[in-house]
C-alpha cells in the first residue's frame, strides 16, 4: 500500500469537510439514531428532580444542579453511582457509561425520587 500523494490528501480533506456540513434533515436523523453525545440537565429544586424522568444514551452526560438551599444528592437505588452531596448552586456531572437504567433518589430526602432510562444503541 502506497502513501497518499499530497494532492490525494487534499482531496480527502475536502471530502471530509463537505461531509461535515449537515442539512437539517440529515442532522435530525443522526440524533434520532446513533447521534452525537449530548448533555442533559437535571435541576434539583423545591425537593424535586426536574425532569424526574430522563431518557439518555451511552456517551451522554447528565448534570445535576442543586437550586435549593438544602443539600441534596442524586444516588442510584442500587448505589452504583452517586453525585455526593450537592450544596446550593453546586453541580455534578456523570457520564452515562457509568449509569444503567433505573431509579435514583436523594440520600437526605428519600421521598425525592426520579428515573433514568438508558437507551442501548443496539436496540435502535
Ligand atoms: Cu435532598
Amino acid at each position: 500500500m502506497k502513501l497518499p500523494t499530497r494532492r490525494e490528501a487534499l482531496v480527502n480533506t475536502a471530502a471530509a469537510l463537505s461531509a461535515a456540513v449537515f442539512t437539517p434533515t440529515s442532522l435530525s436523523r443522526a440524533i434520532a439514531s446513533d447521534g452525537p453525545s449530548i448533555t442533559h440537565n437535571v435541576e434539583i429544586r423545591k425537593f424535586k428532580f426536574v425532569p424526574d424522568h430522563l431518557l439518555a444514551k451511552p456517551g451522554d452526560t447528565i448534570v445535576w444542579t442543586n437550586l435549593d438551599i438544602a443539600p441534596h444528592t442524586a444516588t442510584a437505588n442500587d448505589r452504583s453511582w452517586d453525585t455526593g452531596m450537592l450544596k446550593k448552586g453546586q453541580s455534578k456531572s456523570v457520564t452515562v457509561s457509568e449509569i444503567e437504567s433505573g431509579g435514583y433518589f436523594c440520600r437526605f430526602h428519600p421521598h425525592m425520587k426520579a428515573e433514568l432510562q438508558i437507551e442501548q444503541k443496539d436496540s435502535l
